[in-house]
């Protein structure tokens, strides 16, 4: 692919709701820039955002992808992200790297809560903001109540820069309010604004006017002397209004039908920031904060934004170069990861199309093969120079599953296969619970886990049942009591014999204690470790439950030995068996984590969340509205939160999010307890029977 300066760059984030047409707008924008000869659908899997075996099969985008259109010499890198809220840690991960965002709205539905998620991720990163209503060449479709929508949502004003000439069937083209002309079809050519139209874009060009005037002071004046400013100085304030947030212009199109793309890229081109003038970039340096400027002859600094393992291709990694450039073969210094890394091809990614290129300028965009040890938010440097650059934040993912190998050879390949897939993605992590025993995936939702699974299945080839996961129960004692046991084997061969007598008491802060408190003998001392052995086996399988036992004191006071079958084995089992029976006797309980959860939803979705709460055993603490938005914190049982991530989407249309944390534990209520225990008793004695 040619090399663009920096100048010559945009880097611009698409983002919104699910099924707004980002991916097809990418499409439109290949096919009407001459890269592609056709246009690509979504129902037929042949586009080249969605390129993605499951992209296909669900017929959405789940992961971003680097489109590069070139127009009027410029390359606009866009990102084509996915809407659906599952994936939102892609969406922060491109926004980390663009200058700009292109927000979506369907003409239809109107704003959509994936693309309000949307606009407040591009506010927290100060991304300068187009707004697009598209598709407006659908029945139903709605300029003027579309745009409503989203006003009345907004905290920054919204200003037409194009109105739609004609809607639906009738959607012919766009109105220009800068040029004030018209631009039928895809845009090439300028004509008059047809007469229908005149009153209305005379209008709206006189309220841009004004919004661009307040740009610049100088602007302004010239505005107040003359009433109007010529094309030119309206670009220029625009494109300062839009760079310092103060406004959003509104574009409009139909991607399918590529009507208004090339107006919609000239505004791209003309109103968002290169990487030469968009906000800099901030990195860590040796002597603290350094501010990186994007240019060719600056330290190199490099953002590694996503990065993708696949067994046949190898892996990828996708970064944006902030500073300096970078050419095939280039050496590299991992400065989070203490590494040099040798680059090999350099290239712009374009959907699954890796093309090469023999320099990259500073702000661009690229794919390189192969670096085996640099993971996503990697900061890549000078040795000399070295840097790291901020990672943003991602959500907790707080929906979690239990995992189980189909086989014993999916067994042996899971934690490596799992440790791949959360490496590539900001919002999935993994981990062996010690107190269920369970391997836990957690992802942002159900969707998220399952095509996690589908993927470890179709590029690792192993495979994976999922199930919910255990609570992590604990039982423990709440008094004192003491019991003994007896070992004793002596029919033929060597015999076997232990006996021992122990106490237990609640211990409130520490897991386990034992002391050795035998007087004069009754037993030698050197059977203590193996008594202990005992004890600490059962404390780890549980008495009552099948949880493990924590808070427990253990005092052994008395016992007896026999001087030829005493040893260390009959002695192991004395101490456990004893342990379960004073156990048993001290009033056992399971306690279970109580979270403390933190929920953001509208304030209308107030009643019901609170109505849900007292379903689930919380105590409120606190409730505060904000803005129209209302924070409820509560403890809540983690037993209860489980499935809480689909429960709150479903009562609040996708706004509600909510955070937890494990704050302590109480004693599981018995009328809880009872059916855990009861479920636990019959699954041994099944287990005898067997
Ligand atoms: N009528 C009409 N349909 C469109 C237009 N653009 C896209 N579509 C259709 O709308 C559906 C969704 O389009 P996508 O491009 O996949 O939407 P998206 O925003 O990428 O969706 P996600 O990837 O899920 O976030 C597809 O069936 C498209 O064919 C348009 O301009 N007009
Ligand atoms: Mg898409």
């Amino acid at each position: 692919m040619k090399e663009y300066s920096t100048n010559k760059i945009r880097n611009v984030v698409l983002a919104s709701h699910s099924g707004a047409g980002k991916t097809i707008l990418c499409e439109a924008f290949l096919h009407s820039t001459g890269a592609t000869t056709r246009m690509g659908k979504i129902e037929d899997g042949t586009t080249i955002s969605d390129f993605d075996e499951e992209e296909i099969r669900r017929t959405i985008s789940l992961s971003t992808s680097v489109i590069p259109v070139e127009y009027r010499d410029v390359k606009v890198n866009l990102l084509d992200t996915p809407g659906y809220t599952d994936f939102i840690g892609e969406v922060i991960s491109a926004m980390r790297v663009a200058d700009a965002a292109v927000l979506m709205v369907d003409a239809v539905n109107g704003l959509e809560v994936g693309t309000e998620i949307a606009m407040d991720y591009a506010a927290k990163f100060n991304l300068p903001r187009v707004l697009v209503i598209n598709k407006m060449d659908r029945d139903n479709a709605n300029f003027q109540k579309s745009l409503q929508s989203v006003e009345e949502f907004s905290d920054v004003r919204l200003i037409p820069i194009q109105l739609p000439w004609g809607e639906k069937q009738g959607f012919k083209g766009v109105i220009d309010l800068i040029s004030m002309k018209a631009y039928k079809g895809k845009g090439e050519s300028a004509e008059e604004i047809p007469a229908e139209y005149k009153d209305a874009a005379e209008e709206a060009h006189m309220k841009l006017v004004e919004a661009a005037a307040e740009g610049d002071d100088s602007l302004m004046e010239k505005f107040f002397e003359n009433g109007n400013l010529t094309d030119e100085e309206v670009t220029s304030g625009l494109k300062l209004v839009v760079r310092s947030g103060g406004f959003i212009p509104v574009l409009v199109s139909a991607g399918s039908s590529e009507i208004g793309v090339f107006k919609l890229l000239d505004a791209f081109i003309d109103l968002l920031p290169s990487p030469a003038d968009a906000q800099k970039a901030v990195a860590q340096g040796k002597n603290g904060e350094e501010t990186l400027e994007p240019t060719d002859n600056a330290p190199l600094a490099i953002y590694v934004w996503k990065t993708t393992a696949d067994p046949f291709v190898g892996k990828q990694t996708f970064f944006r170069l902030y500073s300096g450039t970078i050419s095939p073969d280039a050496r590299v210094w991992n400065q989070t990861k203490g590494i040099e890394e040798r680059l090999g091809s350099v290239n712009i990614p374009r959907g699954k199309e890796t093309l090469s290129v023999k320099v990259l300028h500073a702000g661009d965009i690229c794919v390189v093969p192969k670096l085996t040890d640099t993971s996503t938010s990697n900061t890549l440097c000078d040795k000399a120079h070295p840097l790291t650059l901020p990672i943003p934040d991602y959500p907790t993912s707080l929906f979690q599953v239990a995992l189980f190998p189909k086989t014993q050879a999916d067994s042996t390949k899971m934690s490596s296969t799992l440790t791949r897939l959360c490496e590539e993605d900001m919002t999935l992590t993994w981990h062996n619970e010690p107190s269920t025993l369970q391997t836990i995936l957690q992802g942002m939702g159900d969707q998220h886990i399952e095509v996690a699974i589908r993927r470890a299945e179709s590029k690792f080839q192993v495979g994976i049942n999922v199930h919910e996961p255990k609570v992590p129960y604990q039982e423990t004692i709440t008094k004192s009591s003491s019991a003994m046991y007896r070992h004793k084997k002596q029919t033929g061969g060597s015999g076997q014999f232990g006996e021992v007598h122990l106490k237990v008491s609640p211990l409130t802060d520490k897991e386990f204690d034992f002391t050795w408190d035998v007087f004069g003998g009754a037993i030698s001392q050197s059977y203590s470790s193996s008594i202990q052995k005992g004890i600490l086996n059962v404390m780890k399988e549980g008495v009552i439950a099948g949880y493990p036992v924590s808070g427990v004191h253990v005092s052994v006071f008395d016992g007896k030995e026999h001087p030829v079958d005493s040893k260390p084995v009959a002695f192991e089992i004395a101490g456990r068996e004893a342990f379960k029976l004073a156990v048993r006797e001290a009033n056992p309980v399971l306690r279970e984590p109580i979270m403390l959860v933190k929920i953001t939803v509208p304030e209308s979705a107030m009643g019901d969340i609170m109505g849900d709460l007292n379903t689930r055993r919380a105590r409120i603490q606190g409730m505060e509205t904000q803005k129209g938005r209302s924070v409820v914190t509560a403890y809540v049982p983690l037993a209860e939160m489980l499935r809480y991530t689909t429960t709150l989407r479903s009562m609040t249309g996708g706004r509600g999010v909510f955070t937890m944390e494990m704050d302590h534990t109480e004693v599981v209520p018995a009328h809880i307890a009872q059916p855990i225990i009861d479920a636990r008793t019959k699954e041994l004695e099944s287990k005898k029977e067997d």
